[in-house]
């Protein structure tokens, strides 16, 4: 029997470099959608694929751009496409509000109708997002949770969900989202609050840096293992039939509470480095974001392997070995 072949698009990230690894070891030919600078700046750009570069097979082909889409789509015929890339910072989006609307939706978009079209057999997942949620009223939202996003980030998810359900329903594809929560691990960007808290904590550890700033430490949300999460991707697309789920670890931790297990592990008492800054803090935020998993856990047998404490634990050690060393 031939190989299974899998389409990444953002495959270079912290999602799409896990998800890599999980299907190369269940005997996929993998491949990755990049954009041209990253092939240009593998060193620094492709870092979190350093150590299969050999074995996938990467594609510089533009995202806003249908038609490389589907010449992309034609020729390879994949049977799960992961659509994985889009602006996802969430600070970004209160920025450059029109660009980020416009790319991820229209790339999602692209996507499903050049599948429609030329690869109609192929599975689907889309990356949803528990900003898709927003200011919820419950606590903790399920699948029945009604969207009420509160970024542009959050409503371009919406919107692409809402494209992803709609050739589900209209076209019989076999799409499904993924609502994950805050997902975190040694590859995370160090824009999002858990790198920046362990890099800059094992700064102040090695005496390089006194102090670090942040905005709210009293947000909260719901941390999960990303090799966990990228699983529950895989899980959906093997499924009898498409659907949507939600993917969270069921429980809530402050920003705080971040920072004191990442400052304790190093034996620092954060109340003497840390510093609340106003103005890293996010208009019209909901503090409390917590996912209730169960659907996926009964449906797809899906379940984590590693509690809020261990993935502190796994990054510091992590930026140790790299900041130690360095
Ligand atoms: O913020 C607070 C901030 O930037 C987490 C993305 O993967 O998960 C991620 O989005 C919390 C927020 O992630 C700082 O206000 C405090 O409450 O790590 P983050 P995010 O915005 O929750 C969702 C599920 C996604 O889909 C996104 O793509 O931490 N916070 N002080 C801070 N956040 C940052 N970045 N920097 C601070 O100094």
């Amino acid at each position: 029997m031939s190989r299974r072949r899998a389409l990444i698009t953002g495959i270079p990230g912290q999602d799409g470099s896990y998800l890599a690894d999980l299907l190369l070891s269940k005997g996929y030919e993998v491949h990755g959608i990049v954009r041209r600078t990253a092939i240009e700046d593998t060193e620094h750009k492709l870092k979190n694929l350093r150590h299969i570069l050999g074995q996938i097979h990467l594609h510089v082909v533009s995202l806003d751009n249908v038609l490389s889409m589907i010449k992309l789509v034609k020729d390879l015929q994949p049977d799960e496409c992961y659509h994985l890339a889009a602006s996802s910072f969430v600070s970004y989006s209160f920025e450059d509000e029109i660009s980020i609307l416009n790319n991820n939706v229209n790339s999602t978009h692209y996507l499903l109708a050049a599948i429609k079209e030329f690869a109609p057999h192929c599975r689907v997942y889309f990356a949803g997002t528990s900003e898709m949620f927003g200011n919820a009223e419950i606590e903790p939202q399920d699948e029945r949770t009604p969207f009420n996003p509160r970024s542009i980030y959050g409503i371009s998810k919406v919107a692409s969900y809402h494209l992803v359900k709609n050739y589900r329903q209209q076209y019989g594809m076999f799409a499904c989202t993924g609502i994950l929560y805050n997902h975190e691990s040694p590859r995370r960007g160090y824009e999002f609050v858990t790198r920046k808290i362990v890099s800059m904590a094992v700064r102040i550890k090695l005496g390089l840096q006194e102090s670090l700033q942040l905005g709210n430490l009293d947000a909260f949300r719901d941390w999960g293992y990303t090799p966990d999460y990228v699983n529950a991707m895989w899980l959906m697309l093997q499924a009898d039939l498409p659907d949507d789920y939600v993917v969270a670890s069921g429980e809530t931790h402050s920003v705080r509470e971040f920072v004191e297990s990442a400052f304790s592990y190093l034996g620092l008492d954060y109340q003497k480095h840390v510093k609340m800054d106003p103005k890293l803090f996010r208009p019209a935020e909901k503090v409390r974001l917590c996912g209730n998993p169960g659907k996926i856990m009964e449906k797809l047998n899906w379940k984590r392997t590693v509690t809020f404490q261990e993935i502190v634990k796994e990054m510091i050690a992590n930026e140790m070995k790299i900041q130690g060393n360095g």
